[in-house]
């Protein structure tokens, strides 16, 4: 196989983010082997200092995640996670209108994240609270992504059920599995749990991701 010579490594921080974890799930799903590296504060401050960890591996845009594959640094979510999706099978090969519905999925995933990052002036609790419940209201940001990945998943779901073989997943459902199960960790401050209880789309999506064989294995082996 193409891949078996490789020598791949993922780099991220020590946590299931789905910018991580959609590539990590899809490279563990074919069981291709990978170096699943997981980095401490320390080591980012080496990244963001010197663009480097301390073994000398490149991170080009100081941020994470970032792939080595035989040495060479690919960094972006949506980068790595199609070149994973394309080794292990979770990303379509010849298919352009497929691979266009998967790219705006995973686009939008990061819309979502990037979303939710307070300004840099907003540094008292009360702003940041604001900020992020401006975010939930009928005409805020983020209403607007999930109203958006509500839409995308389900015009996916018909260009998908119609690839022959039809992929049982791809990577644009592991990208919405993981937004999903952010947003209901509790984990992001002001932003309530139940935030894409009424998409029912990326419910589905998210319920039966979570119920995928890899994904429960990949959870309960790591966390
Ligand atoms: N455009 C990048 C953004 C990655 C990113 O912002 N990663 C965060 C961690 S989830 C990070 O490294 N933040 C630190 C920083 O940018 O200084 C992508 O899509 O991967």
């Amino acid at each position: 196989m193409y891949f078996e010579s490789m020598d791949i490594k993922l780099i991220y921080f020590n946590f299931p983010f789905w910018r991580a974890e959609v590539s990590r799930i899809a490279l563990f799903h074919a069981g291709i082997k990978f170096k699943d590296v997981r980095i401490s504060s320390e080591d980012f401050s080496n990244i963001k200092t010197n663009g480097k960890l301390k073994d000398g591996t490149i991170i080009p845009t100081k941020a994470l995640p970032c792939l080595t594959v035989d040495g060479v640094s690919i960094c972006q979510t949506g980068a790595i996670a199609r070149f994973c999706g394309k080794l292990s099978g979770l990303y379509p090969n010849d298919d352009y209108l497929a691979c266009a519905s998967i790219d705006q999925i995973l686009d939008t995933c990061t819309d979502i994240t990037n979303s939710l990052s307070y300004p840099p002036n907003f540094q008292n609790e009360n702003d940041q609270e604001n900020f992020r419940k401006s975010l939930c209201q009928v005409d805020g940001k983020l209403t607007k992504y999930l109203k958006a990945l509500n839409l995308l998943i389900k015009n996916y779901n018909i260009i998908i059920k119609d690839l022959s073989p039809s992929p049982h997943f791809t990577i644009g459902d592991l990208a919405t599995w993981g937004i999903v199960k952010w947003l209901k960790s509790g984990v992001i401050d002001y932003i309530p749990t139940n935030i894409a209880d009424s998409y029912s789309d990326l419910i589905l999506t998210h319920n039966r991701v979570s119920e995928l064989k890899t994904v429960q294995e990949w959870l309960s082996k790591k966390y």
